[in-house]
């Protein structure tokens, strides 16, 4: 098959594994057999021009289903115009760039050669996919088992890890994200500017992200306004750690 019929190929293949799961796709990638699934509805149309392409994972839960803690508007705001901004622009700059990033690790590996756009906004896809994630209804507000260990290991008790976090959350003076990483094994917490994220070279923190927290302003501002402290708060309550735990090494 010729070039594009193998990219169409691979890319309608991966967007079917892609309801579970991973915001990258590579038009490289081999082809697995599950059935193509939505793939018009959610599918990049236009995009693979480079090996990398980003989309936007379906959420896995309605709008609003993380209220009264997150509310419904915010999240199709935050979903609809900012995420799904950023994932266009960070496959604009895929193209234009002639990114060869061949994954996320290997993109944010290597951010510094490329331009702020593709740092900003591939940054924001990535981000935002790892955060919808880490959220969803019905859940505890509480750790457990491995992650629980983890914590108490590294900071003392879970309401230690907390305070610690929302300092983190706090302190991140205007836009940007606060974060739990696990950095040669042990679990670290801190905050990056803007869409950066603990990934990229040049980092302000480096390790695996575990958790992270938007703390720009279009994340609260409608229900908490400039109160960021409660916005964080309330946070916890919609945290699935199960997550967490699965991606704890
Ligand atoms: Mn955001």
């Amino acid at each position: 098959m010729d070039r594009k019929q193998f990219l169409t190929r691979s890319l309608k293949a991966t967007m079917g594994a892609m309801v579970a799961g991973p915001v990258i796709l590579h038009a490289n990638s081999c082809a697995s057999p599950e059935d193509p699934g939505n793939v018009a509805e959610t599918g990049p149309s236009g995009a693979g021009i480079g090996p990398l392409v980003f989309a936007q994972a379906p959420l896995a839960y309605a709008y609003a289903a993380l209220e009264p803690h997150i509310d419904g508007r915010t999240m199709e705001l935050h979903y609809t115009k900012h995420h799904a901004g950023y994932v266009r622009k960070i496959n604009e700059a895929i193209a234009e760039e002639k990114i060869d990033a061949s994954d996320e690790i290997d993109l944010f590996a290597r951010i510094p050669a490329w331009s702020t756009k593709a740092r900003n906004n591939g940054g924001g896809a990535w981000n935002h996919d790892l955060f919808w994630k880490l959220m969803g209804p019905g859940n505890t507000g509480t750790p457990s088992g491995k992650v629980l260990d983890a914590i108490n290991a590294s900071f003392g008790s879970f309401d230690g890890f907390k305070e610690v976090f929302t300092d983190a959350a706090m302190k991140r003076f205007g836009s940007g994200w606060a974060w739990l990483v696990e950095q040669d094994g042990k679990l670290v917490i801190g905050s990056t500017p803007n869409q950066d994220n603990p990934l990229m070279a040049d980092a302000e923190l480096r390790g695996k992200p575990l958790l992270g927290l938007d703390v720009w302003e279009h994340a609260y501002y409608l229900n908490y306004q400039n109160k960021r402290n409660e916005y964080v708060a309330a946070w916890w309550s919609v945290v699935n750690w199960d997550v967490v735990a699965g991606r704890l090494g």
